[in-house]
Protein backbone atom coordinates (compact mmCIF):
# COMPACT_ATOMS: atom_id res chain seq x y z
CA UNK A 1 0.00 0.00 0.00
CA UNK A 2 1.46 3.33 -1.35
CA UNK A 3 1.08 5.82 1.88
CA UNK A 4 1.42 9.72 0.41
CA UNK A 5 2.84 12.18 2.49
CA UNK A 6 3.13 15.49 1.72
CA UNK A 7 5.77 17.75 3.73
CA UNK A 8 4.40 21.31 2.74
CA UNK A 9 6.73 24.28 1.88
CA UNK A 10 7.53 26.50 5.50
CA UNK A 11 7.95 29.94 4.89
CA UNK A 12 9.73 30.82 7.89
CA UNK A 13 11.94 34.37 9.04
CA UNK A 14 12.55 34.98 12.46
CA UNK A 15 8.77 36.12 13.06
CA UNK A 16 7.69 32.10 13.05
CA UNK A 17 6.52 29.76 10.81
CA UNK A 18 3.77 30.01 7.78
CA UNK A 19 2.15 27.32 5.31
CA UNK A 20 0.38 27.98 2.50
CA UNK A 21 -2.21 25.70 0.81
CA UNK A 22 -3.51 26.14 -3.12
CA UNK A 23 -5.34 23.65 -4.89
CA UNK A 24 -3.79 21.97 -7.78
CA UNK A 25 -0.39 23.32 -6.69
CA UNK A 26 -0.07 22.21 -2.99
CA UNK A 27 -3.14 20.18 -2.59
CA UNK A 28 -4.14 17.43 -5.78
CA UNK A 29 -7.81 18.23 -6.04
CA UNK A 30 -10.11 21.16 -5.94
CA UNK A 31 -10.85 21.83 -1.82
CA UNK A 32 -14.59 22.32 -1.56
CA UNK A 33 -15.07 22.29 2.18
CA UNK A 34 -12.41 22.12 5.30
CA UNK A 35 -13.43 21.43 8.29
CA UNK A 36 -11.60 20.05 11.87
CA UNK A 37 -11.81 18.22 15.02
CA UNK A 38 -9.99 19.26 18.93
CA UNK A 39 -10.82 18.27 22.21
CA UNK A 40 -10.48 14.67 20.63
CA UNK A 41 -9.90 11.94 24.05
CA UNK A 42 -6.74 10.53 24.57
CA UNK A 43 -8.76 6.97 24.37
CA UNK A 44 -10.88 8.27 21.66
CA UNK A 45 -10.92 6.81 18.19
CA UNK A 46 -12.94 8.45 15.25
CA UNK A 47 -13.65 7.61 12.09
CA UNK A 48 -14.60 3.80 11.07
CA UNK A 49 -15.27 4.54 7.82
CA UNK A 50 -14.24 4.57 4.12
CA UNK A 51 -15.71 7.05 1.36
CA UNK A 52 -16.91 5.89 -2.00
CA UNK A 53 -15.60 9.11 -3.79
CA UNK A 54 -14.28 11.46 -1.19
CA UNK A 55 -10.42 12.12 -1.51
CA UNK A 56 -8.86 14.11 1.33
CA UNK A 57 -5.72 15.68 2.88
CA UNK A 58 -5.37 15.33 6.92
CA UNK A 59 -3.21 17.74 8.84
CA UNK A 60 -2.64 17.81 12.29
CA UNK A 61 -2.03 21.54 12.44
CA UNK A 62 -1.52 21.65 15.97
CA UNK A 63 -0.75 18.61 18.52
CA UNK A 64 -0.05 14.94 17.34
CA UNK A 65 -2.47 12.08 15.94
CA UNK A 66 -2.33 8.49 14.19
CA UNK A 67 -4.29 7.60 11.48
CA UNK A 68 -4.67 3.83 10.64
CA UNK A 69 -5.13 3.42 6.91
CA UNK A 70 -6.42 -0.08 5.45
CA UNK A 71 -7.32 -0.67 1.27
CA UNK A 72 -8.83 -3.87 2.46
CA UNK A 73 -5.93 -5.98 1.46
CA UNK A 74 -3.44 -4.18 3.94
CA UNK A 75 -3.24 -1.76 6.80
CA UNK A 76 -1.01 0.90 7.75
CA UNK A 77 -0.62 3.29 11.05
CA UNK A 78 0.57 6.98 9.87
CA UNK A 79 1.71 9.53 12.85
CA UNK A 80 0.87 12.85 11.77
CA UNK A 81 3.12 15.28 14.10
CA UNK A 82 4.41 18.46 12.36
CA UNK A 83 1.77 21.23 11.13
CA UNK A 84 3.40 21.28 8.04
CA UNK A 85 3.03 17.72 7.05
CA UNK A 86 -0.15 16.27 5.05
CA UNK A 87 -1.91 12.78 4.39
CA UNK A 88 -3.67 11.92 1.34
CA UNK A 89 -6.39 9.77 1.98
CA UNK A 90 -8.15 8.29 -1.01
CA UNK A 91 -11.64 6.89 -1.53
CA UNK A 92 -12.01 3.30 -1.01
CA UNK A 93 -10.00 3.86 2.47
CA UNK A 94 -10.89 2.85 5.44
CA UNK A 95 -9.50 4.81 8.39
CA UNK A 96 -9.23 4.87 11.67
CA UNK A 97 -7.93 8.34 13.73
CA UNK A 98 -6.67 7.80 17.18
CA UNK A 99 -3.76 8.97 19.68
CA UNK A 100 -4.94 12.18 19.84
CA UNK A 101 -2.77 14.42 22.07
CA UNK A 102 -4.29 16.75 24.08
CA UNK A 103 -4.29 19.65 22.46
CA UNK A 104 -4.48 18.07 18.71
CA UNK A 105 -6.83 19.51 16.22
CA UNK A 106 -6.98 17.36 13.13
CA UNK A 107 -7.70 19.79 9.87
CA UNK A 108 -9.14 18.38 6.81
CA UNK A 109 -9.63 19.39 3.06
CA UNK A 110 -11.93 17.88 1.21
CA UNK A 111 -12.48 17.23 -2.41
CA UNK A 112 -16.39 16.77 -1.97
CA UNK A 113 -19.01 19.19 -0.05
CA UNK A 114 -20.31 16.92 3.03
CA UNK A 115 -22.47 13.90 1.52
CA UNK A 116 -23.99 11.06 3.90
CA UNK A 117 -24.48 8.91 1.07
CA UNK A 118 -20.83 8.81 0.10
CA UNK A 119 -19.63 6.77 3.66
CA UNK A 120 -19.63 2.94 4.18
CA UNK A 121 -19.99 2.52 7.53
CA UNK A 122 -19.64 -1.41 7.19
CA UNK A 123 -16.40 -2.79 7.26
CA UNK A 124 -17.72 -6.00 5.26
CA UNK A 125 -19.32 -3.66 2.92
CA UNK A 126 -16.06 -1.96 2.66
CA UNK A 127 -14.22 -5.02 1.40
CA UNK A 128 -17.19 -6.16 -0.83
CA UNK A 129 -16.76 -2.60 -2.29
CA UNK A 130 -12.97 -2.45 -2.90
CA UNK A 131 -13.68 -6.27 -4.18
CA UNK A 132 -15.89 -5.41 -7.09
CA UNK A 133 -13.30 -1.62 -7.63
CA UNK A 134 -10.56 -4.37 -8.44
CA UNK A 135 -13.01 -6.57 -10.47
CA UNK A 136 -14.03 -3.05 -13.17
CA UNK A 137 -9.96 -2.57 -13.57
C1 LIG B 1 -13.33 11.45 7.49
C2 LIG B 1 -12.62 11.62 8.79
C3 LIG B 1 -11.16 11.88 8.61
C4 LIG B 1 -20.91 17.56 9.21
O1 LIG B 1 -22.03 18.04 9.47
N1 LIG B 1 -20.21 18.04 8.16
C5 LIG B 1 -18.98 17.56 7.83
O2 LIG B 1 -18.37 18.04 6.86
C6 LIG B 1 -18.43 16.50 8.63
C7 LIG B 1 -17.07 15.91 8.30
C8 LIG B 1 -19.17 16.02 9.68
N2 LIG B 1 -20.38 16.55 9.97
C9 LIG B 1 -21.13 16.05 11.13
C10 LIG B 1 -21.62 14.62 10.99
C11 LIG B 1 -21.56 14.10 12.40
O3 LIG B 1 -22.78 14.42 13.07
O4 LIG B 1 -20.23 16.03 12.26
C12 LIG B 1 -20.44 14.90 13.06
C13 LIG B 1 -19.16 14.10 13.24
O5 LIG B 1 -18.78 13.51 12.00
P1 LIG B 1 -18.16 12.05 11.88
O6 LIG B 1 -18.72 11.16 12.92
O7 LIG B 1 -18.31 11.59 10.45
O8 LIG B 1 -16.62 12.34 12.19
P2 LIG B 1 -15.36 11.37 12.05
O9 LIG B 1 -14.27 12.04 12.80
O10 LIG B 1 -15.67 9.96 12.39
O11 LIG B 1 -14.98 11.39 10.47
C14 LIG B 1 -14.61 12.59 9.83
C15 LIG B 1 -15.29 12.71 8.45
O12 LIG B 1 -16.69 12.57 8.60
C16 LIG B 1 -14.80 11.69 7.46
O13 LIG B 1 -15.22 12.04 6.16
O14 LIG B 1 -12.77 10.94 6.54
O15 LIG B 1 -13.19 12.63 9.64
Amino acid sequence: MQVIKYAFQQHGDNRGQLVALEEFNDIPFKIKRVYYMYDTGKDVTRGFHAHKKLEQILICIHGSCKIRLDNGFEKKVIPLEKPYEGLYVSNSMWREMFDFSEDAVLMVLASELYDEADYIRNYDEFLEFVKNEKKEV
